[in-house]
């Protein structure tokens, strides 16, 4: 049986950079075929079905269909890998809680058309942003698919982090491991050098703390903007490529420790139910929250702090009665 892909905001830029590549088979393997799904509004629904034009003029032999929908019920019904990636994007004059509360609308009704149609083995991914309780949101909503099936987005801010560390020490990135980001998905997230080694030796000794904290924090934390001023548009192909890591290494597994937003279920003190970034082991299709790392002075303040934003946003939405 062919395995269901639905993607919400099928028509946005993350879209347009990820749909190729999820029929390619670069996201469930080459042997995967897929049933995908594209869900947008009805707005660009006309846009949605240009790019299921080029999705069938690649002739990808892992595709077995291509489908358009404008209702989740729809999009959702007996889906295997949920990607919610549309979003409603802040614009001019937006309040913080205009923003939660138009993207709230959205989470509540794709989770509650998840947990009608979907089975309790769902994969879901939000990528839409805030990511992090927009997918607190929608697992509220979902009240019958286990909650370990809900995950969000920060494998973009890990993969920022490797390249960046990378690059300062000479090395390869493939000579970078176990580097976790930690928290919510925003400036505030914790990339963690005192648990990521390169070649083998702690990376924290091997670059100096004023770098650390100073240049390379922030530097990952706001890449997202580094981008928009350089390209003029958000990131797009990047963000597409850490979501497939991100499902590939959930479905397929992974050595070494990744970067995964999943329910807490309070370790290493964040309060349980929130959907934090922690460091995970991916093995056969599941994921599970690292135990006994170390979290030095330095990292509790930072995670403490990026954890103290999640539980604002959490509140917000719960004032709104969004969960
Ligand atoms: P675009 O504005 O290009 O595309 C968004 C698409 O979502 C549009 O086509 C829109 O019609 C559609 N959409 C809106 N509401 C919808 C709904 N209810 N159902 C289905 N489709 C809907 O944005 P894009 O650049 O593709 O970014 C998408 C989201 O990813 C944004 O929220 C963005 O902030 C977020 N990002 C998250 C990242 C992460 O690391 N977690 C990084 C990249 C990105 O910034």
């Amino acid at each position: 049986m062919p395995t269901t892909v639905t993607v919400t905001g099928a028509a946005g830029q993350i879209g347009y950079a990820l749909l190729f590549r999820v029929a390619s088979g670069q996201m469930l393997g080459p042997d995967e075929k897929i049933h995908l799904r594209l869900l947008e509004i009805p707005d660009a629904v006309k846009a949605a079905e240009g790019t299921a034009l080029e999705l069938q003029d690649c002739a990808f032999p892992l595709l077995a269909s291509t489908e358009i929908y404008d209702d989740p019920a729809k999009a959702f019904d007996g889906v295997d890998v949920a990607l919610l990636v549309g979003a409603r994007p802040r614009t001019k004059g937006m309040e913080r809680s205009d923003l939660l509360e138009a993207n709230g609308a959205i989470f509540t009704a794709q989770g509650k058309a998840l947990n009608e149609g979907a089975g309790s083995d769902v994969r879901v991914l939000v990528v839409g942003n805030p990511a992090n309780t927009n997918c607190l949101i929608a697992m509220s909503g979902a009240p019958d698919i286990p909650r370990e099936r809900f995950t969000a987005m920060t494998r973009l801010d890990e993969n920022r982090a490797v390249a960046q560390l990378a690059e300062k020490v000479g090395a390869g990135v493939e000579d970078v491991q176990d580097l976790v980001v930690w928290g919510n998905h925003s400036p505030t997230m914790f990339p963690d050098l005192f648990n990521a080694k390169v070649k083998d030796e702690r990376a924290v000794d091997q670059v100096d703390m004023d770098w650390y904290e100073n240049e390379y924090i922030p530097r990952v934390g706001k890449r997202g903007a580094e981008i928009i001023d350089a390209r003029g548009a958000s990131s797009a192909a990047s963000a597409a490529n850490a979501a497939i890591d991100h499902v590939r290494d959930w479905v397929l597994g992974a050595d070494g420790l990744r970067s995964m937003a999943v329910v807490s279920d309070g370790s290493y003190g964040v309060e349980e139910g929130l959907i934090s970034s922690f460091p995970v082991r991916v093995s056969g299709g599941s994921h599970e929250i690292e135990q006994g790392l170390e979290v030095e002075d330095f990292a509790r303040g930072k995670i403490d702090r990026s954890v103290a934003e999640l539980r604002e946003e959490r509140d917000a939405v719960r004032e709104l009665g969004l969960i």
